[in-house]
């Protein structure tokens, strides 16, 4: 009995506080919304969907990619710097000449790396590879991603005004249902990494979302309460605050790498 009411009066207080939290940033002008279309690179059939919300330096990332090698980690990123347009088909013969397209051949379009979009920690270019901390797809070769987090400035404004793209990464050229040497040989990123692990495998620039357009569209079904809505959002905000001091920390000390 005690519990129970402990419980309630907790959520009395709590659910106030959250709303507060919530009501500020989520209808501020501030926030910008992006979308890619995900679409295969390599021969892949690897396809998706992004969605990335820009609040100041606060990204909250959503990617749902079907298609991809099963039981596989798949790194991705966020790539600035380029063209910021996914390689066009007759990039692929540009160093190696073998009709694959490598992370490497794609830079000079995509940009190098600057966000790692990892399910957990660090999320510089440092972690580009770390393939222990990549999103591994299930049996059926999907990928489901969802991660807030903070970036450096000239990022959120990058993404802000159309200037990222999003690739990931791995592919299973010969079929074999394993990330193997015999397929591609060795990676361009890294020689002791087989190429499938990292040739990319999806790509799609992010493009700016019609502000009317998105209520409508993406709102709609599996829409929270409101109460739900605001306690995730505060619960959120405080995360971010915690781990956004870590990243940049993180930044400060790490070289920038493409
Ligand atoms: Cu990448």
């Amino acid at each position: 009995m005690s519990m129970d009411r402990r419980k309630l009066a907790l959520l009395a207080v709590a659910v106030p506080v959250g709303a507060l939290a919530a009501a500020a940033p989520a209808h501020a002008d501030g926030a910008a919304v992006l979308h890619a279309n995900l679409s295969p690179v390599n021969q892949s059939g690897a396809h998706g969907t992004a969605k990335v919300t820009v609040k100041g330096t606060r990204v909250t990332v959503h990617i749902e990619s079907g298609g991809l090698l099963a039981h596989s980690p798949h790194a991705q990123h966020f790539h600035i710097g380029g063209q910021h347009r996914c390689a066009p088909p007759e990039a692929a013969d540009d160093i190696t000449d073998d009709g694959r397209l490598s992370t490497t051949e794609g830079e000079p379009y995509l940009g190098g790396v600057r966000i790692s979009l990892t399910t957990e920690g660090d999320t510089s270019p440092a972690s580009a590879l770390a393939i222990d901390r990549m999103p591994v797809a299930d049996a059926h070769g999907t990928v489901e991603y969802h991660r807030t987090f903070e970036v450096p400035e000239d990022v959120a404004a990058a993404l802000r005004s159309g200037k990222a793209v999003l690739e990931q990464h791995g592919v299973d050229h010969n079929g074999n249902g394993t990330y193997d040497f015999q397929g591609a040989g060795k990676s361009d990123l890294d020689p002791s990494l087989p190429a499938e692990a990292t040739d990319p495998a999806t790509c799609g620039e992010l493009v700016p979302a019609p502000r009317g357009g998105m209520a409508a569209g993406a709102g709609g079904t599996a829409a929270p309460s409101v109460d739900t809505a605001a306690l995730a959002a505060s619960a959120l905000l405080a995360a971010a605050a915690g781990a956004g001091a870590a990243v940049r920390h993180r930044f400060a000390g790490t070289a920038r790498r493409g």
